[in-house]
C-alpha cells in the first residue's frame, strides 16, 4: 500500500475515534426512537458535558493506550496501566468498572492483578474495545501480533473473556478496514467470514452474532431488529458487532456510518467511536468531513495531539518493515 495512503489511513483510524465519541456523547444512553423524535438525524456535534467536538472516556483512553505504544515501540503493560490512570479525567464519563480498575493501579497494583479483579473474574464492557484504534494501525500488517496485543492491552482493565474477544474483534476490523483499498467495493461477507477466522474466539458469544449481522445485511433502515439482534448497550458483545455491522452497512461513506451508529441509541459515544474507528481507517482523514475535524477539541490532548501520535505510530510500522 502506498505510504502515504496508509498514513491517511492511521489517522483517519484515530481521529475516526474522536469524532464518533464527540457525536454520540450528548445522546449516550437515550434510544433510537427518542433520538429520532427530538434530533432527527444527529450530523452535527451537539453542545453537551465538556463542549461540542469534546471527547469522553472512549478517546482519553485511546490516547494513553497510543503514548505507550510510542514510547515503548510495542505493548507495556506496566506504563499503560500507568498511562490509563495518570490520563484519568472523571468529567469525561468512565465506567465503573474501569474506574475500580483505575484506582486499583493507581494505588500501586501490578497491572496483571488488576483485570480480574473488576467484577469478580473480569468486565466484559465494552471499555477496552473503545480504545483500540492504535492496535489495528501499528500491527495493520501482523495479525497474530495484534491479536496478542489487544487481548493484553484489555487484560488492564477488562480481563474477562468476552471483553478481550470484543478488543481483538475490534482492533483486528481496524486492521482490515486499514488494508482494504477506500475505492473498492467492500465485500460484507468477505469481512465477516477473514474476521472470524483470524481470531481464536472460545467464547460462544460472537460466532452466532455475526451469523446473524449476516442475515441482516441488506435491512440496516429497519433499527428495532439491528437493535434486538446486536444489541446497543455498553458490554463488548452488544456493541462491537453493532459497530462493525455499522460500517459494513455504510461503506462508501465515513459521514453516514458514523451518523447511522449513533442514530442507533444506547452507548452512541462508543459505538460511534468504534464505527469512526473502523470507517476512519478505511477512508483515511482525507475523506473525514472537514466541518467534523474542525471542531474537534484541539487542546494539550486534542485534535493534533491525536494526529501526532498516529503519525508517530506510523513511522514505526515503516521503520520497522
Ligand atoms: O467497559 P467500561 O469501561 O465502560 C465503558 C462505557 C462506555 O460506554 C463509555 O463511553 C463509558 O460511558 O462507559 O466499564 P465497565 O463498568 O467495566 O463495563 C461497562 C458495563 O458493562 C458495566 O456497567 C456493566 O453493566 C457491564 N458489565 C458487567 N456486568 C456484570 N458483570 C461488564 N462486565 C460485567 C460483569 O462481569
Ligand atoms: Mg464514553
Ligand atoms: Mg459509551
Amino acid at each position: 500500500m502506498d505510504s502515504f495512503l496508509l498514513k491517511d489511513k492511521f489517522i483517519g483510524s484515530m481521529l475516526g475515534t474522536h469524532i464518533g465519541d464527540a457525536l454520540g456523547m450528548p445522546v449516550e444512553g437515550k434510544g433510537y426512537e427518542a433520538i429520532e423524535k427530538n434530533f432527527g438525524e444527529i450530523r452535527d456535534m451537539l453542545d453537551a458535558r465538556l463542549g461540542a467536538g469534546t471527547y469522553t472516556d472512549d478517546t482519553e483512553m485511546m490516547i494513553a493506550l497510543a503514548e505507550s505504544l510510542v514510547e515503548h515501540r510495542g505493548f507495556n503493560g506496566q506504563d499503560m496501566a500507568q498511562r490509563f490512570a495518570d490520563n484519568f479525567n472523571p468529567d469525561r464519563g468512565y465506567g465503573s468498572g474501569t474506574i475500580q480498575a483505575l484506582f486499583m493501579i493507581k494505588s500501586g497494583m501490578p497491572w496483571e492483578e488488576v483485570g480480574e479483579r473488576v467484577f469478580y473474574g473480569g468486565s466484559f464492557g465494552n471499555g477496552s474495545s473503545m480504545r483500540v484504534a492504535p492496535i489495528g494501525a501499528l500491527y495493520y500488517n501482523s495479525p497474530v501480533k495484534l491479536h496478542e496485543v489487544a487481548c493484553l492491552s484489555s487484560r488492564i482493565t477488562h480481563a474477562h473473556i468476552l471483553g478481550m474477544e470484543g478488543a481483538a474483534l475490534q482492533a483486528m476490523a481496524v486492521s482490515k478496514a486499514i488494508n482494504l483499498h477506500p475505492h473498492k467495493n467492500v465485500d460484507a461477507r468477505q469481512f465477516i467470514d477473514d474476521l472470524i477466522r483470524s481470531i481464536p474466539l472460545e467464547a460462544d458469544i460472537y460466532k452466532p452474532k455475526f451469523k446473524v449481522m449476516e442475515a441482516i445485511l441488506e435491512t440496516p433502515d429497519d433499527k428495532k431488529v439491528v437493535v434486538e439482534m446486536l444489541g446497543h448497550d455498553s458490554s463488548a458483545p452488544n456493541s462491537v458487532p453493532t459497530a462493525i455491522y455499522s460500517f459494513l452497512t455504510h461503506t462508501h461513506d465515513f459521514e453516514e456510518a458514523v451518523v447511522y451508529a449513533v442514530g442507533l441509541g444506547g452507548d452512541t459515544d462508543t459505538i460511534g467511536a468504534m464505527t469512526g474507528a473502523i470507517s476512519g481507517g478505511f477512508h483515511g482523514k482525507s475523506r473525514i468531513p472537514s466541518r467534523w475535524l474542525e471542531i474537534l477539541e484541539n487542546g494539550r490532548k486534542g485534535r493534533d495531539y491525536i494526529e501526532m501520535l498516529a503519525v508517530k505510530l506510523w513511522k514505526m510500522t515503516s521503520v520497522d518493515s
